[in-house]
């Protein structure tokens, strides 16, 4: 089935925020915030600003009713400054005017006087200083430092990853509308309703009933849109409870950049042991993350970046940390794989780093350590229905990699000037919210009178092509005609209390909460058909819009049925409620179940290098990925696809960067690069790993929305391949994004 969106974003029909119809009287909002990354507020001047004709009212700190706290996990983040000032961006007043321009003209004319503090802005020097936004966390298994000894080769390095700007195309945004008896409405471009509707009742006192928070869909969040979506709305309720208004916000994208935390930069560090027939025997890292200047989501992300520090390897003595350190950046947040690709950047680059030294390709070492069924992870899961090995001997197989791999070979000897470089990516991916009590969700069915049917779940459309994906359950279900399904927007008084969209779990989550309200409801309708047909239960089934007796056609159709069991005054709404089984964990021992199921995959990347120039081409990604059994096909090629062009991003071409004093210097798409069909690789090919599938996802059809992104991860070592095919005197680096400044650099390295 085609994604249900397609024809209405393709004809430009599709509603966002800024397309909703305005109520009369709507005010807009703008955020003045902190021209300085760390400092006192010593005077805030907003009279002249407000005296500006047009301009309603100025709100700060001092105007809110309830607290001034939006913070997430930990209350450690204010929705509006009080006294201090912890990142360039942060939101110190909210301008409410008539009109957008006014508001522009309002914020140049409020004046702040500061007294500079010392601004950190890498994660080391706040390590240093023992500033961290939460606990540091310790995974371990076995005995690393006994297994070291026993080792032949023993390797120690560092790496960078940097942040990563998540570039929705709709900005962040929302709309407030007040209804009856203090009841305010927001529609906010959100990843998460019920926690903007939490945060909102928390800043203005009052109880979560008071406000409705709706969504219809979003241009793009990819976790920028999980907790960050939320200050934003907060703001417009704020305004609109106390003025009695309309509000409407949308950052222009500008603001966005500047306001809002990437991807978190991580400086790590790791020794591997490894012994001569090439098994991992051990492997240690500590993670350096930087958090930013507030919590947000750092403890969650800092813990899945443990979760998936061994990728798709079994490695049997391990010792990871990670510390999430507090600097003066915008608070960095989730992004398509929340930690996990940070993690998995360094164990690649281990493997890299002991290849080179041992003088054997990396892939041989990848290859030996694959994780097999039984396999404990280094949190204690134990490892069921591997694909490690499936996914790699199917690639292997399918894309003929011996014979790339020598192909490679042969143009690098025959060539001086361009340079090739193959490499083998392998993902595993765990899948479910770490954070255990987060995983459960639940669905809303009506069918109506005529038969047709429309449904609200707490799943959130951002572009992943969930709705699409939920109508078929309901479609297949009933064995009704698509044109009868209608899926409402994501909306907290029809289903409360719902996590946010993330974690690739929505359509699992959510659609397996459908599914058991669909499943109630054709139960109950099965004992109608039963009995107008006269026969048994077991009997009767649904397909073709029509009740089948026996695989045959009555002449009882969907409709008819229907209006029967309405006018037999049987209940056609129900509820579906999901809570995934067997998952658990415990943060004191740091072990536990966490993950329903592991995503598997395994990419082949060729990639050329200009060496005289320093510029790259990737040639070909080739993947088998492993999607249990797609529901829908479209949409999960649509993922893999749009996932590996933004792990290429990450790994190649986007620099996020801040100065020294923490202003954001890549503030615009001519100073942020970020990869366009040119820099998609030639060949893209996936195929579909032969599976059945796994239980515990939709239809067996596995969530497939962050592990492709970890297929980017491939394109550094790939380039890096070639570059040492170019420069034998060249030392490893780890060090992402690799630009064609460093490709460059590193072609010339070390050179005589
Ligand atoms: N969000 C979250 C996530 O709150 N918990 C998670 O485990 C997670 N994983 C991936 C993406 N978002
Ligand atoms: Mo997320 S990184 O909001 O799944």
């Amino acid at each position: 089935m085609h994604n249900i969106d397609s024809y209405s974003h393709l004809r430009g029909e599709s509603l966002y925020i800024d397309d909703l119809n305005k109520q009369q009287g709507t005010l807009y909002g703008l955020v003045f915030d902190a021209p300085i990354a760390h400092a006192k507020i010593l005077k805030l001047d907003i009279a002249k600003a407000e005296d500006l004709e047009g301009v309603v009212k100025i709100f700060t700190c001092k105007d809110i009713p309830g607290s001034n706290q939006i913070g997430g996990i930990i209350p450690d983040e204010p929705l509006l400054a009080e006294k201090d000032i912890h990142f360039w961006g942060q939101p110190i007043a909210f301008i409410v005017a008539k009109s957008e321009a006014i508001a522009k003209k309002a914020r140049k004319l409020i004046t702040l006087k500061t007294e500079a503090l010392p601004v950190v802005v890498t994660a080391i020097e706040a390590f240093r200083n023992r500033q961290f936004v939460c606990k540091s966390r310790t995974f371990k298994i076995g005995d690393t430092a006994k297994a070291f000894s026993q080792c032949d080769y023993v390797m120690e390095d560092s790496t960078y990853s940097n942040g990563q700007e998540h570039l929705y195309l709709e900005t962040q945004g929302a709309y407030a509308v007040c209804k009856e008896n203090g009841k305010i409405k927001v529609t906010s471009s959100t990843q998460g309703p019920t926690q903007v509707q939490k945060a909102i009742a928390n800043v203005l006192n009052v109880g979560m009933h008071q406000i409705e928070v709706d969504v219809l869909r979003l241009g793009g969040g990819f976790g920028g849109k999980e907790d960050q979506a939320t200050a934003w709305a907060v703001m417009v309720a704020l305004a609109a409870k106390t003025l009695h208004k309309p509000i409407k916000f949308v950052l222009n994208r500008h603001d966005d950049l500047r306001m809002t935390g990437k991807r978190h930069p991580y400086e790590s560090t790791f020794k591997i042991g490894i012994t001569k027939d090439l098994k991992i025997q051990a492997f240690e890292a500590t993670f350096l993350q930087n958090s930013g200047a507030a919590c947000d989501l750092s403890p969650a992300i800092a813990e899945r970046t443990l979760f998936h520090a061994t990728n798709a390897y079994s490695i049997k003595n391990v010792f990871t940390t990670v510390h999430s350190c507090k600097t003066n950046l915008p608070p960095n947040t989730a992004f398509r794989g929340f930690g996990g690709p940070q993690g998995m950047f360094v164990i690649e680059s281990a493997i890299a780093k002991a290849a080179n030294k041992l003088g054997v390709p990396a892939y041989k070492i990848q290859e030996a350590n694959l994780l097999q069924d039984n396999d404990v992870f280094s949190y204690g899961q134990v490892a069921t229905q591997s694909e490690a090995k499936n996914s790699w001997q199917e690639a292997f197989k399918s894309f003929e990699f011996e014979k790339a791999f020598k192909k490679v070979q042969n143009f690098n000897t025959q060539n001086h000037n361009f340079k090739k470089g193959i490499s083998v990516m392998p993902i595993c991916f765990g899948i479910s919210f770490t954070n255990t009590p987060m995983n459960h969700a639940r669905a809303l069915v009506h069918i109506y009178q005529d038969g047709s049917v429309g449904f609200s779940t707490g799943a959130v459309e951002m572009g992943q092509g969930v709705n699409t994906k939920l109508r078929q359950i309901v479609i297949q279900t009933f064995g009704i005609h698509k044109q009868q399904v209608s899926i409402e927007t994501t909306n907290t008084t029809r289903v409360a209390n719902t996590s946010p969209s993330a974690a690739s779990s929505t359509a699992d989550l959510n659609g397996k909460a459908l599914l058991k309200a669909c499943n109630k409801l054709k139960e109950r309708l099965l004992k109608v058909a039963s009995k107008s047909l006269n026969c048994a239960i077991a009997d009767v089934s649904f397909k073709n819009n029509t009740v089948y007796l026996k695989k045959k056609a009555s002449d009882l159709s969907w409709e008819k049925l229907i209006q029967t069991a309405f006018l037999k005054r049987v209940n056609l709404s129900e509820q579906g409620h999901y809570a995934t089984p067997k998952i658990h964990f415990d943060k004191n021992t740091e072990k536990g179940h966490p993950f329903a199921y592991h995503v598997y995959g395994t990419a082949i990347t060729e990639a050329t290098v200009d060496c005289l120039r320093g510029t790259y081409k990737i040639d070909s990604v080739k993947i088998v990925h492993d999607f249990g059994s797609s529901m829908n096909m479209d949409i999960d090629l649509g993922q893999v696809e749009g996932a590996l062009a933004q792990g290429i991003g990450w790994m190649t071409m986007e620099e996020v960067a801040y100065g020294d004093d923490g202003r954001l210097l890549s503030n615009a798409l001519s100073t942020y690069k970020v990869p366009d069909v040119y820099a998609m690789p030639k060949i893209v090919e996936v195929k579909a790993l032969d599976t059945k599938g796994h239980d515990l996802a939709i239809l067996k059809s596995k969530a497939v929305g962050e592990p492709p992104l970890m297929y980017g991860i491939g394109t550094y070592f790939a380039i890096q391949n070639a570059i040492k095919a170019f420069n034998n005197n060249y030392n490893l680096k780890f060090d992402a994004p690799m630009t064609p400044e460093k490709v460059l650099k590193s072609l010339y390295s070390n050179a005589l």
